[in-house]
């Protein structure tokens, strides 16, 4: 089998996804999700421009030569724009072969270590009684694990919320990134109350996770994992900005609540230390921005070693394709916590047909070959690409801080 033609689609169904597309002499075709959420375009360029043209007449069976040429080949190494466009590909190989064998990629990975795979999703709520809500309504529906996120009293918008009545999308559209302010002091203060208000009303059973994004120190991660031991989270997650690894042995010395890190990497480098020190307790690289199954099957064995677990990011902002693979990879990993799966609009649905189904707390695959995913071409002119920008983030000083 050899690959004859290699293509990339931008639409955007309420938000922007960009697909990869290679096509076979043998008429079997691949597809991998290369969305980088505010920076699509510049991944786009990057494979159109500089490697699709090299995959022709490749053999898609070959996928480690393959991600080998294109990240050791490319001289200039990692970062997110380079480690999403050959996540697609990667992608797009594994769904290529699991077609060709008429297998699903999960037999490819090591076969089912489970039967179901354990899921979050989010609940965000612009002060703590509509947080409240929108935990019991995620209960109701048969979640058993929920990322909790709340208004700041004092802060006007803060990271994570919806506006009344809408899903949560952090690119917002336009030509610049939107500003949004925000104060530490206040949300340390904030976050025990509201998880004790969660405890209170939800009890010990519910998984609750939070997501810090990046904003705090390690000092003050340490504060806020110690005072939030006594409700049990499953997870605290991006506690601090992560360029600094040695930087949670200050938060691991004070805290035992569990911490999961690792969304924004794209290479084991970015990580290696987190977890050969079990600085970390879940490793969240997700397929399309960690470069594909190929590199994601490696740090999952390494994160194995090391009693790290796998809870690959799955936020609305990566395509249907992309999820796909964390489930193929999820369900195969015996080293695996959980998945995010915040969903897709009902038109991306359509777009992406899929095998995957959630049922009451769980996601589940079908034995449908390669990723059980689908793509309709047709959406590209439909929908087309609408400028948008993740907001930034500063401090009530003006001083620029992480969002
Ligand atoms: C978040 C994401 O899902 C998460 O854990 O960190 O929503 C993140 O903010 C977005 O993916 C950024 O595009
Ligand atoms: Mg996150």
């Amino acid at each position: 089998m050899k690959i004859t033609d290699a293509r990339v689609f931008v639409c955007s169904p309420g938000r922007n996804f960009v697909t990869v597309k290679i096509y076979t002499d043998a008429g079997v075709y691949g597809l991998g999700d290369a969305t980088l959420n505010g920076r699509e375009l510049a991944v786009v360029s990057y494979l159109q421009d500089h490697l699709l043209a090299c995959l022709i007449g490749r053999d898609p069976f070959d996928t480690e030569d393959i991600w080998q040429y294109f990240y050791k080949g490319a001289y200039w190494r990692r970062g997110p724009v380079t480690m999403a466009a050959i996540g697609a590909i990667d992608m797009a190989l594994w769904d290529l072969k699991g077609k060709a064998l008429n297998t699903p990629v999960y037999n490819l990975l090591g076969g089912k270590s489970r039967h179901q795979i354990l899921c979050y999703t989010h609940a965000n709520g612009r002060d703590v009684a509509e947080t409240l809500e929108k935990v019991a309504a995620l209960v109701e529906k048969g979640y058993q694990a929920v990322r909790v996120q709340s208004g700041v009293p004092g802060l006007e918008n803060i990271y994570g919320i919806a506006e009344k009545g809408r899903s949560y999308e952090p690119a917002l559209r336009g030509n610049r990134p939107a500003e949004e302010v925000w104060d530490t002091a206040k949300y340390l203060r904030h976050v025990p109350k509201l998880m004790a208000q969660i405890r209170d009303q939800f009890g010990e059973d519910l998984h609750v996770l939070h997501d810090s994004h990046h904003r705090l120190t390690p000092i003050e991660a340490a504060r806020l994992g110690k005072e939030l031991e006594p409700f049990h989270l499953f997870w605290l997650e991006d506690p601090v900005a992560a360029e600094l690894q040695e930087g949670f042995q200050l938060i691991r010395q004070h805290t035992t609540t569990p911490l999961a890190v690792g969304e924004v990497f794209n290479t084991i480098f970015d990580c290696h230390q987190l977890i050969t020190h079990q600085l970390i307790d879940y490793l969240r690289v997700t397929v399309s921005h960690g470069g594909g199954l190929t590199p994601l099957k490696k740090m999952a064995a390494l994160a194995e070693v090391y009693h790290v677990k796998m809870g690959c990011h799955g936020a609305s902002d990566m395509s249907p394709i992309c999820l796909a693979a964390c489930l193929h990879l999820g369900i195969a990993v015996n080293n695996f916590g959980i998945q995010e799966y915040m969903g897709h609009n009902d038109l991306a649905n359509e777009i992406f047909p899929h095998e995957y189904r959630f049922e009451r707390g769980f996601l589940y695959l079908t034995d449908a070959p390669g990723l059980g995913i689908d793509f309709d071409e047709s959406s590209v002119s439909s929908y087309p690409y609408q400028q948008a920008y993740l907001p930034l983030s500063r401090l009530t000083d003006g001083t620029l801080s992480n969002w």
